[in-house]
C-alpha cells in the first residue's frame, strides 16, 4: 500500500479520506489526474494529426485515466483502506454526451491509442451541451429528454482562445475548450472542443424540442438535431461549418506557431476527416490559405496533401449531400470555392456520377473528400472492397492509389482492463502483462485451451460478470435476470440494417415454440441496448415491438422460466462496459454488405463471447481469425445481397407466404397477446413494413438465423467446457482488433506523424 497516495489524497481533500464525501474524493481525484497527465504533455515535432469528428463518444474518464497513468490499483486500494469504493466515486462523474454510435466511439478509441503510442494527435469537435438525448421508456415507447451532462467539473476547460466564424453572413465566436487525453504509459494529447458562449439550455421545450432557427442560442445544444425538416438540416450545416472553420483556424495557428509558412502545411499537419460531417474543412482551408495570400491552385494542392477521408458507411442516406441553396444560405463564402473544385473535378472526368455538384444542384460531400484529399479509406476489408467494386467504383478507377483499408479496432484499456478486471487479472496470471501494450501477445493464451482449470476459471469469471450485470439491471430497472441462462446481447444504434427486428422475430418464434411445449436447450436471456433517432419511425416501432414482447413474456410464467427479454434503457458507454463482459453470445446480425465494420463485435469477442453473425464488416475478419468452429455464421452473403439490390428482385411477401414459421412470427406482432400491452398503430406499421418492404432483407435470413442460434444454445447447454474453450480462443485471437494496431497502420500509410 502506498503511503504517499494516502498522503496525496488527504492533501487534495484537505481532510482524512475516511471523512471525505464521494463528491470531495471525486474532485480530489480529478485534480490528481489533471496534474499527472500534464506531466506527460510533450512538445510536438514534425507532423501532427488533427482528427476532426462530429462525435467523440469518450465515456467516463476518471477510471480510464487512472489506469492509463498507472495509478488505478494504488488509488483503489488506498480508498478501500479508508472504507471507500472507487466504483461509488465513479458514480459522481456524469457520462459525457458527445457521441452516438460506432463512428464516435471509434474516434475515442483512436485518441486513446494515439496517446498510448506517443503519437502527436489531437481531436477537433463540438462541445454539445446535451449531446445525444437521454432515452427512457414509457408505455413501451421510447421518449427523449435532454441529457444535461456538463458540470463545472467537466474536464473540458474553457480557454481564452476564440475564433470568428461567419454563419449566414453573421459573425459568431467559437470558444475553444481543451480536454486532456492521456495514453497508457504514453503522452498526453488534447481533445479540442468548440462552443458558442450564447448557447442557452433554457430554450429547450417539451422533450428535446427547441426553436431551430435561433442559432445563437441553439447551435451546440444537441448532437444530430432532428433533420426531418429543412430548419433541422440547415442547423446541421451550421454546426458542421462552425466546427470546421474554428478547427481550421486552430490548425493554422498551431502550425504557424511551430514555424510553418503555410506553403509547407502538409509537413506540419495531417487532417483526418471522420465521415462527411467535417468535409467542409477542405474548402474552408482553401479559403483561409487564400486569405494568407496563397494562390488557389497551390492551396488546393496543399489541402489535398494534408487531408485524408474515412468512409464509415455505404448507406446512401448517410452519405451526406446538401441542396446547393442550403450552402448558399449558411456558408456563402464557401460556395465559390466549392464551384471551382467542382469545375476542376469535371476537368478530370466526364463521369457525371463523380461530380461534386450534380445536375440537380446537389452538393455531394463525399465526392469533394475523394477528389481533394490524398487518401480514402474503408474501415474493414470487406467494406473497402465493396467501396472499390461497387459504391465508389468510379472513384477507385480514377484514383486507385488513394484507396486503402484500415480495419477498425478498439482500445483494450477501456474494453478489457477497465470493464473486465477479473478477466484481465486472469490473463495476466497466465501470460504476464505484455498484452497491455502489445495485444498480439494474447495469442499466448492458446497454450491453455485444453487446461480444464483455466477453462473453469474463465467460466466462473463470466458467471460473476453476469451476476454483476443482473444486480445492476435489478437496481436500475427492477428486472431480475436468470444468470444460469445463456446471455445473448445485441447492443448498438437502432437501425433496420442492423436488424434488431430479426432478433425480435426469433424471440417471438421461441415464445411460440415454448407455448407449444417445445422448450429450448437452455434458458435464454436476450438483452438489448439501442437508441433510435427521434424521427426514425420504424426504428421506434422496432423498439416498441421488443418492449411489448418483453412484457408479454414476463407476464407469462410458463415462458419466462425459459426466455427473458431485457431492454437496457439509455444505452451508453457505461452501460456497454457492464453488458459486454457478461455476454455469452454476441449478436452481429446486420444484412451482409451494410455494416461497414462494427466495433461492438470486437469488444464482445475480447471479453469472451462467441459471435452469432452474418459475413459482414469485421465479422468476416473475426471469422478468419477464430475459424469456423468458434463462431456462428449464417445468412446471405454480401454478393447475394448486392445482386438482389442491383436486380431489384427481392419480394418480402413471397418469403412471408412461403414460410409458415416466419408467417406465424410476423402475424404475432398484431396478436391479441401483443395488443394487450402494445400500441396497434406501431405494431401494424412494423408488420406492414416487414411484409411489404423489408428493405434490409430480414425474411430470407430468418430460417438460417433460427437454426444457428438454436445450435448455439444447444452447444452452450450440452458442453459448457467446450464453450469455454471456444471463448478462450476468441480472446486469444482478439489482438488484431486493438486500435493500437489500427492507429499504427494509419500512421504508417497515411499520417507519418512526428516526422
Ligand atoms: C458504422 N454514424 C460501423 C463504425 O467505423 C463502424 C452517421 C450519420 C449520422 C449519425 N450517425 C452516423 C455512423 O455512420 C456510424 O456510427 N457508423 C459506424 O462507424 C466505425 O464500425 O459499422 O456503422
Amino acid at each position: 500500500m502506498s503511503k504517499s497516495m494516502k498522503a496525496t489524497l488527504t492533501d487534495l481533500c484537505q481532510k482524512e479520506i475516511s471523512t471525505a464525501t464521494d463528491a470531495e474524493l471525486y474532485t480530489a481525484l480529478l485534480k490528481l489526474v489533471h496534474e499527472k497527465s500534464q506531466q506527460h504533455v510533450k512538445p510536438v515535432t514534425g507532423r501532427k494529426l488533427y482528427y476532426i469528428s462530429a462525435e467523440f463518444l469518450i465515456g467516463k474518464l476518471l477510471s480510464n485515466n487512472l489506469i492509463n497513468l498507472g495509478l488505478y490499483d494504488d488509488v483503489r486500494d488506498t480508498l478501500a483502506e479508508a472504507g471507500k469504493a472507487l466504483a461509488d466515486i465513479e458514480e459522481q462523474e456524469p457520462e459525457p454526451s458527445l457521441g452516438n454510435g460506432g463512428l464516435g466511439r471509434l474516434a475515442a478509441c483512436f485518441l486513446d491509442s494515439l496517446a498510448t503510442l506517443s503519437l502527436p494527435g489531437d481531436g477537433v469537435g463540438l462541445r454539445y451541451h446535451c449531446g445525444l438525448f437521454h432515452q427512457n421508456f414509457k408505455n413501451n415507447v421510447q421518449n427523449e429528454t435532454p441529457d444535461f451532462w456538463l458540470t463545472d467539473q467537466c474536464a473540458a476547460k474553457a480557454t481564452d482562445t476564440v475564433f470568428p466564424v461567419s454563419l449566414a453572413g453573421k459573425t459568431y465566436s467559437a470558444r475553444l475548450y481543451k480536454l486532456p487525453v492521456t495514453g497508457y504509459e504514453g503522452r498526453t494529447n488534447t481533445l479540442n472542443l468548440f462552443d458558442l458562449d450564447t448557447v442557452d439550455e433554457s430554450v429547450i421545450g417539451d422533450g428535446i424540442s427547441f426553436d431551430k432557427k435561433d442559432i445563437a442560442k441553439n447551435l451546440t445544444l444537441f448532437l444530430y438535431p432532428d433533420d426531418s425538416d429543412e430548419d433541422g438540416r440547415l442547423l446541421r450545416i451550421y454546426q458542421q461549418y462552425f466546427m470546421v472553420s474554428a478547427g481550421a483556424q486552430l490548425i493554422l495557428d498551431e502550425c504557424m506557431a511551430r514555424g510553418c509558412n503555410l506553403h509547407d502545411l502538409a509537413d506540419y499537419a495531417a487532417i483526418q476527416i471522420n465521415d462527411t460531417h467535417p468535409s467542409m474543412v477542405i474548402p474552408e482551408l482553401i479559403r483561409l490559405l487564400g486569405l494568407h495570400g496563397i494562390e488557389f491552385e497551390e492551396a488546393v494542392q496543399i489541402v489535398t496533401d494534408t487531408c485524408a477521408y474515412t468512409n464509415h458507411t455505404i448507406l446512401a442516406e448517410a452519405l451526406e449531400k446538401w441542396p446547393r441553396h442550403y450552402l448558399d444560405t449558411v456558408v456563402p463564402q464557401l460556395m465559390p470555392i466549392i464551384e471551382k473544385l467542382d469545375a476542376i473535378a469535371k476537368t478530370r472526368t466526364d463521369n457525371a456520377a463523380l461530380a461534386i455538384i450534380d445536375q440537380n444542384q446537389v452538393v455531394h460531400m463525399a465526392h469533394m473528400d475523394i477528389h481533394f484529399s490524398h487518401s480514402t479509406n474503408g474501415v474493414a476489408t470487406l467494406h473497402t472492397q465493396i467501396l472499390k467494386e461497387s459504391e465508389l467504383a468510379g472513384f477507385y478507377q480514377m484514383y486507385p492509389d488513394k484507396f486503402n483499408n484500415k480495419t477498425n479496432g478498439i482500445t483494450f484499456r477501456r474494453w478489457l482492463l477497465k470493464c473486465n478486471p477479473a478477466l484481465t487479472s486472469e490473463i495476466e496470471n497466465l501470460i504476464g502483462d505484455g498484452f497491455k501494450k502489445d495485444a498480439s501477445e494474447l495469442k499466448k493464451l492458446l497454450a491453455y485451451t485444453d487446461d480444464t482449470e483455466v477453462l473453469s476459471k474463465i467460466r466462473t469469471i463470466k458467471k460473476d460478470n453476469k451476476k454483476q450485470l443482473a444486480t445492476w439491471l435489478a437496481d436500475k430497472q427492477g428486472i431480475r435476470l436468470n444468470t444460469d441462462a445463456l446471455f445473448s446481447i445485441q447492443s448498438k444504434r437502432l437501425h433496420e440494417y442492423k436488424r434488431q427486428q430479426l432478433n425480435l422475430l426469433f424471440l417471438i418464434h421461441e415464445y411460440l415454440e415454448i407455448k407449444a411445449g417445445h422448450v429450448p436447450a437452455t434458458p435464454l436471456v436476450s438483452i438489448f441496448g439501442a437508441k433510435a433517432a427521434p424521427a426514425y419511425i420504424i426504428a421506434k416501432d422496432i423498439i416498441h415491438g421488443l418492449l411489448t414482447l418483453s412484457q408479454v413474456i414476463s407476464e407469462d410464467p410458463q415462458v419466462s422460466r425459459w426466455l427473458q427479454l431485457a431492454f437496457v434503457e439509455n444505452y451508453n458507454v457505461s452501460a456497454a462496459e457492464k453488458m459486454i463482459p457478461a455476454c455469452d453470445l454476441s449478436e452481429q446480425i446486420s444484412l451482409a454488405s451494410k455494416e461497414a465494420s462494427g466495433t461492438g463485435n470486437m469488444k464482445f469477442m475480447l471479453n469472451g463471447a462467441l459471435t452469432l453473425g452474418t459475413m459482414d464488416g469485421a465479422n468476416v475478419e473475426i471469422a478468419e481469425a477464430v475459424g469456423n468452429d468458434n463462431i456462428y455464421i449464417f445468412g446471405q452473403s454480401s454478393k447475394q445481397v448486392i445482386h438482389h439490390y442491383a436486380a431489384a428482385d427481392y419480394c418480402a411477401r413471397d418469403w412471408y407466404e412461403a414460410d409458415p414459421n416466419l408467417r406465424r412470427a410476423i402475424d404475432f406482432l398484431t396478436s391479441e397477446e401483443m395488443l394487450k400491452y402494445g400500441d396497434e398503430e406501431h405494431l401494424k406499421r412494423l408488420q406492414h413494413e416487414l411484409i411489404n418492404k423489408d428493405w434490409f432483407q430480414t425474411l430470407p435470413d430468418f430460417n438460417a438465423y433460427v437454426v444457428r442460434k438454436e445450435q448455439a444454445m444447444k452447444d452452450y447447454a450440452v458442453n459448457p467446457e467446450d464453450w469455454s474453450r471456444r471463448t478462450l480462443i476468441n480472446i486469444a485471437e482478439a489482438g488484431f482488433f486493438s486500435s493500437d494496431r489500427t492507429i499504427a497502420e494509419y500512421d504508417q500509410d497515411i499520417w507519418h506523424l512526428g516526422k
